[in-house]
């Protein structure tokens, strides 16, 4: 029986009580970023289409700041059905899907827009029907950006500048390989204790998009920003399949569709950040190095790319170089 929206006669206003019962299903949405982050802009822009356009029967509780915890205990989750949708960085997933790897090659993408050409295109969509056999619904790819170094020691120009410093990266074995070639001591370590890592120095440093640095508030334990851009963080709006599997098809549409203005609506929020983080994080007392030399950082990468061409195929990489 349809839902009414006005209850004129008793029946309906039965009908309406039943329906606002079973009305909501709570989507929980979690991701590591704070409110007003990117992830957050995203995860808004979805919820907001989703509860639009099935009437309300799903409704979503956002919980930002790692509040159900670092990336990949978040994936894990939503793998076992106890959490309904994850946006996540790669940094875990290949973990999960191992496919996915390739993506986190240190200067691969040439600059956003090629990017996300890649990940809009078959290249990427390809890799999102890796997902459902691990368990997993990849609705799309999204963005985290461009990453960048930060540090408690010193301004870094060129790799030998990052030599012995002791940088917390992402639980992703295709970054460590690289950032060892530039000189770094990478420590894996989740999202959720990174801040506290970084006040207290058990590590020197950190390497995120600007849209991490600024909504996580890095400028107060941190006193170098290098422009370094070494690698591109891609991102994903993952639900659970126990979620997915319940889903009429005309619902599975509005949830894609859904998708799609999320990852308009978070990449736009990347670019504004990229514009405007940079001044904003000086004025919180960041020195900020703008000219990196990454042909130096690219030709420290050299060792690493031999690796990954043995790993995941030159052919591969080179089709990802090559898209236009
Ligand atoms: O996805 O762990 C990280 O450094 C990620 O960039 C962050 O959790 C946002």
């Amino acid at each position: 029986m349809p839902c009414p929206t006005l209850a004129r006669t008793a029946v309906a206003a039965l009908a309406l009580l039943a329906c606002s019962a079973q009305a909501q299903t709570v989507l929980k949405i979690g991701y590591t970023p704070a409110k007003d982050s990117h992830y957050w802009v995203g995860a808004t822009a979805f919820c907001a289409e989703v509860e639009k356009n099935t009437q309300n029967r799903f409704k979503c509780q956002q919980f930002p700041s790692s509040a159900l915890g670092g990336e990949r205990e978040q994936i894990e989750a939503v793998q076992l059905g106890t959490q309904d949708a994850v946006i996540t960085s790669t940094g875990p997933v290949g973990n999960f899907v191992p496919e996915v790897k390739i993506v986190d090659i240190p200067f691969l993408f040439r600059d956003y827009a090629h990017a996300r050409t890649v990940f809009d295109g078959p290249i990427g969509q390809d890799l999102l029907t890796k997902f459902p056999p691990k368990g997993l619904v990849a609705l799309a790819w999204t963005e985290n950006g461009f990453r960048h170094i930060t540090n408690s020691r010193r301004p870094i120009h060129k790799p030998e500048d990052t030599r012995g410093l002791k940088v917390r990266t992402m639980e992703n074995k295709v970054h460590m390989e690289g950032y060892r070639s530039f000189g770094m001591l990478p420590t894996p370590m989740a999202f959720p204790e990174v801040f506290t890592a970084l006040q207290q120095g058990t590590v020197d440093g950190q390497e995120n998009p600007i849209p991490v640095i600024t909504s996580s508030k890095f400028a107060q334990v941190q006193k170098h920003l290098s422009l370094t851009g070494h690698v591109y963080s891609p991102a994903l709006l993952l639900l659970s399949n126990a979620v997915w599997s319940k889903l009429s098809e005309a619902d599975r549409k509005v949830f894609l569709e859904a998708a799609k203005v999320s990852v308009a609506a978070q990449r736009r929020k990347v670019d504004e950040d990229d514009a405007n983080g940079v001044a904003l994080l000086e004025k919180e007392g960041m020195q900020v190095v703008r000219n990196v030399d990454k042909t130096a950082f690219q030709e420290a990468l050299k060792p690493a790319y031999a690796a990954y061409a043995k790993e995941f195929g030159a052919d591969n990489i080179k089709k990802i170089q090559d898209v236009r």
